[in-house]
């Protein structure tokens, strides 16, 4: 993984193999410090004659190696820090490999490592390379055979992918198990888990009538907080055969919650290995948010059986084609077991907060790379969810119907194959005939395009001229782009609120009120006709493209708009448009908008009708989004702002907040369902501006909301209102928290989280003191994310104008830069955005960039985004 002069990999440069490898059995003797793996491959040369075998292997120590069954000597074969080769092999032949390997010491925590006593593996991208000599790329499908060897008492559940063939008791206290996977994959899907487990069971029947056992592994005592994971499953294993006509195909779907594990989840065939983090959920120790979060990410790996294992990615350019496809899917999933309209907005929200930033800076890619140093660092906003926004447009320009027609076309070209990009979009063009060259552009041109629209009423001749202009700014590497295929959904408001029909010229009928128009060149007009009255534009609906929609809208507009706009995600959009607006006015020195702090009225009277949505309009732009908006981020301005107009909302309303909090207090039973966590929610937006002033009131209300909530979702929102205040309430509560939770990582986890984000003067002191609480733990990667992940968030603090916020984070990834790579090099993030600070900022931030660079042995991981940042 260290190597001192990291060379960059090109989608160019791709070859096929020289070999297939139909199948490959695997041994493993497990030892936390010695781990043996006997790995034994059939290889059948399909490249040129004479090539020799080269093998990816990292951190392994190499035991013996033998082709047919005799040992090579150590001159018929070379050994480098991550290849083996051997020069002559035969055209077919079985080759052997004895590894050694010590999980314990595998703070990477990727190939075969130890966690809290137990053994896992994490093999995506390139981790397989470390558990044994592979041709560990995508493209390289075998059937796996793992037979698992370790001690019964501390190892009693031994669990591979596929399904079990063989278990029994050895001497000495050992005993076996022996998996097959009937379906082949690549290396990335291969997982191996041994531990003492609890286990949740249950069955579910699918649509041709196959019954599949449901196991979901847990530690010992945690298997009731895995039920809601198991009843996401079910659900999703329904809905992908109702939506995409997927039927699971093993017998078996295994599922183990972890407590260190880089990323979210994985989708290893059969086998999916999680964060705990995004399984274990209970009323007492998980939020609305965690609930859902586990709903999805459940839906997602499980979607992957489909759109990742059975069809699988021909290299890791085309990473997207499973991630972005995958997203959608979840994404769709959710949208159908809550809210559509508050499920579009939050994943919109999230795409606008990573997505568009890593757009607009140095990191910025195309949702297919060309080049990458080392893909651990490209598993980004937007491969996953800029590559599903992409999926998202075809779907809207090709409807409903073509889509499906299109994905099933999909599914049964390239069941078994390891696929790209290209393949799915013929896919698309094939089933509907449509030309998609130009939308090809949307893989391989990053940044964000603004599109730009201004009309021209003609009173006389009931005629509204609509002209719309995409632009594209250079991004890293792309100094010239092309113009795009943008769909742009929208509709038109009268004034007295009621929807326009859209007729547009040459139709031969009324027009109807909602359509997507399909933006092909720099600029189009588009003329409508019979246009009674001078229109409001409500562009963009449902946010129809990652792009950014700009329309010049007065105050009054746009309050219109948040009222009447027909579409739910556009009045939303308009309220948070109004608000940024008016916060970015009060920085230069305007008063709060009174026409945006009149219009939360009509909110609030209709807030019962859709509590989820109210409590979203009720939510004003973060400070990071507003931050997007300005040339120099001024994060002290910002903040002040912000508060200022959360405060005069709450002035002006707060008798209806009053009655709003009162009406909603929750005595019913938990439930996580979406209309009680929308309930929920609101009745916490409107404890956001209830708790807005800094005195004893809001503390004696934020801690009576804390000591009385019944659940985690309550308890969370009374902290955190306390975070923002200087009262000793707040340490009264922390304190209460960390003593009743100490035992419950997850949990703690929050606890950390909370006090890092605290907008408060003391938090980067409060933040290095908590990195020497005894449960401060470099090596737990959740913890690290919980305490210096959010840190790294809180634009007020982190950004602190003495730098003690960059330094705090700087010293932080180069240790960890050490321990762990990956989530290093992602924490590295944090400094993205450093050119679009004030000069002296930028010399501090650049200054943390230049020291991480010099690092002796710095990963190449952390070489890659640091000097891309400074580039
Ligand atoms: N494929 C997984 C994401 C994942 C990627 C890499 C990992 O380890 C380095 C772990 C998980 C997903 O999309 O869920
Ligand atoms: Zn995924």
């Amino acid at each position: 993984m260290r190597t001192d002069e990291p060379h960059a990999i090109h989608l160019k440069d791709y070859r096929a193999p020289d070999f297939r490898v139909p199948e490959v059995a695997l041994d493993f003797f497990l030892d936390p410090q010695a781990t043996r793996v006997a790995a034994r491959m059939r290889m059948v040369r399909t490249g040129a004659a004479g090539a020799p075998l080269v093998l990816n292997g990292e951190a392994l120590k190499l035991v013996s190696v033998a082709i047919d069954g005799h040992p090579l000597k150590p001159d018929q074969y070379t050994l480098e820090p991550e290849l083996l080769t051997i020069p002559d092999v035969p055209d077919k032949f079985i080759l052997d490999v004895v590894t050694e390997i010590a999980p314990a010491d595998n703070t990477l925590l990727s190939g075969l490592y130890t966690a809290k006593g137990l053994f896992c593996t994490q093999c995506e991208a390139e981790g397989f390379r470390r558990i044994t000599y592979f041709f560990d790329r995508p493209d390289v499908l075998a059937v796996y055979t793992t037979r698992i060897e370790a001690d019964k008492k501390l190892y009693p559940v031994l669990l591979s992918n596929g399904n079990l063939m063989e278990k029994g008791d050895l001497a000495n206290g050992k005993h076996f198990a022996v998996w097959n996977d009937p379906f082949p994959k690549p290396s990335y899907l291969f997982a191996l888990v041994a531990g003492d487990l609890g286990v949740l069971e249950d069955s579910i029947v699918t649509m041709s009538g196959r019954t599949v056992d449901l196991k979901i592994f847990v530690e010992h005592g945690n298997e009731p907080r895995a039920t809601y994971a198991m009843d996401s499953l079910k659900r999703a294993m329904k809905w992908d055969e109702e939506a995409y006509g997927r039927e699971y195909d093993l017998d078996i779907f295994m599922i183990v919650a972890v407590s260190a594990f880089n990323f979210g989840a994985m989708e290893n065939k059969g086998l999916n290995i999680f964060n705990d983090r995004v399984l274990l959920a209970s009323p007492e120790t998980a939020t609305d948010d965690d609930y859902a979060r586990i709903e999805g990410v459940v839906a997602h790996e499980y979607f992957h059986n489909w759109s990742g294992d059975r069809i699988t990615c021909r290299d890791w350019f085309q990473l997207s084609l499973k991630e972005g496809f995958t997203v959608f899917r979840d994404q769709g999933f959710s949208a159908d077991m809550r809210s559509k309209a508050v499920k579009r907005i939050e994943d919109v929200r999230a795409l606008r907060l990573r997505q568009f930033q890593e757009d607009a800076g140095p990191l910025a890619h195309p949702v297919q790379p060309q080049s990458y140093i080392t893909i651990d660092n490209f598993y980004t906003s937007t491969i996953y969810e800029k590559g599903a926004e992409v999926i998202g447009m075809l779907k809207t320009l090709v409807g409903d119907e073509a889509y499906r027609k299109a994905t099933d076309l999909y599914f049964s070209r390239h069941d078994g194959q390891a696929a790209t990009v290209e393949d799915w979009v013929k896919c698309f063009e094939d089933a509907t005939g449509r030309d998609l060259a130009q939308f090809r552009l949307w893989y391989r041109q990053a940044g964000t395009p603004t599109i730009t629209a201004s009309g021209h009423y003609d009173a006389a001749k009931k005629t509204y001229a609509l002209t719309l202009a995409q632009a594209l700014k250079p991004t890293p590497g792309q100094p010239e782009k092309l113009p795009m295929h943008i769909p742009v959904r929208l509709g038109m408001v009268g004034k007295s609120g009621r929807a326009l029909p859209l007729t547009l010229e040459g139709d031969n009928a009324p027009g109807p009120e909602e359509r997507v128009l399909e933006l092909t060149a720099p600029q189009q007009t588009f003329v409508f006709t019979g246009v009674e009255e001078e229109p409001l534009v409500s562009m963009g609906r449902r946010f129809s493209a990652p792009a950014e929609f700009r329309i010049e809208q007065s105050a009054a507009d746009r309050t219109h708009l948040m009222a009447h706009d027909p579409d739910s995600f556009n009045r939303w959009e308009a309220g948070q448009t109004a608000a940024r607006t008016a916060i970015l006015a009060m920085m230069k020195g305007a008063a709060p908008d009174p026409l945006y702090v009149a219009a939360i009225g009509p909110v609030l009277e209709r807030a019962l009708d859709d509590m989820a949505f109210a409590a979203n309009m009720l939510s004003l732009p973060l400070e990071s989004e507003i931050a997007m908006a300005m040339d120099v981020v001024d994060p002290d301005a910002i903040h002040a702002a912000r508060v200022a107009l959360i405060r005069a909302v709450a002035a002006a309303h707060r008798g209806a907040f009053d009655a709003l909090y009162g009406k909603l207090s929750d005595t019913a039973a938990f439930s996580p369902d979406a209309a009680s966590a929308g309930k929920r929610a609101l009745r916490n937006a409107a404890l956001r501006f209830l708790t807005a002033a800094d005195d004893g009131a809001a503390a004696d209300l934020a801690a009576r909301h804390y000591r009385t909530a019944t659940n985690m979702t309550d308890m969370v929102a009374g902290l955190a209102a306390l975070a923002r205040m200087t009262s000793p309430e707040a340490d009264k509560a922390f304190a209460h928290f960390h003593d009743r939770f100490a035992k419950n990582a997850l949990v703690l986890d929050k606890w950390f989280g909370l006090q890092a984000t605290s907008p408060r003067a003391d938090t980067v002191e409060r933040v290095k003191a908590l990195m020497k609480d005894s449960h401060y733990d470099l090596k737990n990667p959740n913890r690290v994310r919980a305490l210096i992940g959010a840190f790294s968030g809180n634009q007020l603090r982190f950004h602190a104008a003495d730098g003690s916020g960059y330094t705090l984070v700087g010293d932080v990834i180069r240790q960890l830069d050490g321990v762990n790579a990956m989530v290093a090099a992602r924490m590295a993030g944090a400094f993205e955005t450093w050119r679009r600070f004030d000069p002296a900022r930028q010399a501090l931030m650049r200054a943390e960039l230049e020291a991480t660079l010099k690092t002796p042995g710095l990963s190449s991981n952390m070489f890659e985004v640091v000097s891309k940042m400074l580039a």
